[in-house]
């Protein structure tokens, strides 16, 4: 790759013009991985100063049974298999509350395709959330999900998303985006939402007030161009409805998977695809490197290669750790915090819709403002 070619890009950058989908894919070629991310911390310099943000979250996952057994996950089960499982709406409160106590403002909620469970089922895990934790922003089911539950209860996707809207969801995880590609999807999981299907519920979700997220699962059968396909997708519709927050590249854990001979991608590959996601992506506020699938130590160094989020303590992360994840499950605030000062950057704990609830100072290495 010729520097000059990088330099153009670069002045493009500066000049705040979009970068087209060639300048995209000669990026994702590029090895020159220190020159990229210079360019992406800028931009995110530019977007979030210094700021780092966190949350303090827990996840949950309602059922591990899934009709859709996606190549690439290692999560899901058959309803009779051994270690299937699913929760009754009390043990979702039972977990919720025990989390209680480290301080949390979101849950985050994902879930198999479960075959039987009605709708309501999950409008009453909704609704006994939020009246158990008012104060608890619930971020639940994945624009797969969503499109599953307008499939088993006949009502359209808006109807669903109204209702619970209505019972107290506030906003909408980006997963089961994986890669919005229909030869990829045929290969991988041909069963679940298609990726015009995918994107029509959030376009919806965005419509209605409800803002949401968005992943990439990379590092399996794409082409490093049907990656850059689908973030320009991406950005299309956040041209249309804004309604994206985040951007979460999530790299393939192949163990325990149907597609075991691929290799996690490792940190350079992932400093590379999160800091072209930051340049690629100008209209999204942030780019979140999730701890859990970084690894720490990459997601550390993300904050200097265009990431601005860390997510959160989590508390219980089984997606990942089913597919050979090597990170701990939770991680305490303190040592979120410690893992950004040691970068410079000023920690900000945040809600899920990046409201700022506390700015720590690096100096004192204490709250400097709570909102
Ligand atoms: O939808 C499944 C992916 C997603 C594997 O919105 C895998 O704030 C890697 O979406 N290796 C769930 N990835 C996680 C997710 C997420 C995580 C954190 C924050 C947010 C947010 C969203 O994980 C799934 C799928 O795309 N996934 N299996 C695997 N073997």
């Amino acid at each position: 790759m010729s520097k000059g070619t990088l330099k153009e890009i670069a002045e493009k950058i500066e000049e705040g013009t979009r970068l087209s989908k060639a300048d995209a894919v000669t990026l994702i070629n590029s090895d020159d991985l220190i020159y990229i991310g210079q360019l992406a911390n800028k931009v995110k310099e530019k977007k979030t100063g210094n700021y780092a943000y966190f949350n303090v979250n827990r996840h949950i996952n309602l059922t591990n049974i899934c009709v859709s057994r996606c190549k690439f996950c290692a999560f899901s089960r058959d309803k009779n298999d051994n270690d299937a499982y699913t929760m009754t709406v009390d043990e979702v409160l039972v977990a919720a509350r025990s989390a209680r106590h480290f301080g949390i403002t979101e849950l985050h909620i994902v879930s198999g395709l479960h075959p039987d469970l009605p709708f309501d089922y999950y409008l009453g895990v909704i609704s006994r959330l939020r009246e158990a934790m008012p104060d608890v922003h619930i971020k639940a089911f994945t624009a797969v999900e969503i499109a599953y539950l307008a499939k088993i209860s006949n009502f359209s996707i808006k109807d669903v998303l109204i209702q619970l809207k209505n019972a107290g969801l506030g906003s909408l995880p980006g997963g089961g985006a994986e890669i919005l590609n229909h030869r990829i999807r045929e290969a991988v999981c041909p069963k679940k939402a298609s990726s015009e299907e995918w994107l029509e519920v959030m376009r919806t979700a965005h419509n209605l007030g409800l803002k949401s997220n968005a992943t990439m699962l990379y590092g399996h059968m794409e082409t490093l161009e049907e990656r850059i396909d689908h973030l320009l997708r991406l950005r299309g519709l956040q041209d249309e409805t804004g309604g994206f927050q985040t951007f979460i590249p999530l790299p393939f854990h192949p163990q325990n998977t149907q597609l075991p001979y691929f290799k996690k991608p490792a940190a350079f590959e992932n400093l590379k695809m999160l800091a072209v996601s930051r340049l690629v992506l100008d209209n999204f506020p942030h780019i979140k490197a999730f701890w859990i699938m970084q690894g720490l130590k990459v997601a550390q160094l993300s904050l200097l290669f265009g990431v601005d989020d860390l997510d959160g303590t989590v508390v219980e992360e089984k997606i990942t750790h089913s597919a050979g994840a090597d990170t701990d499950q939770s991680i305490y605030r303190e040592e979120l915090l410690e893992l950004i000062y040691a970068t410079g950057r000023v920690p900000v704990e945040r809600d899920t819709v990046y409201n700022v609830i506390r700015i720590y100072d690096q100096e004192k290495k204490g709250v400097l403002i709570e909102t």
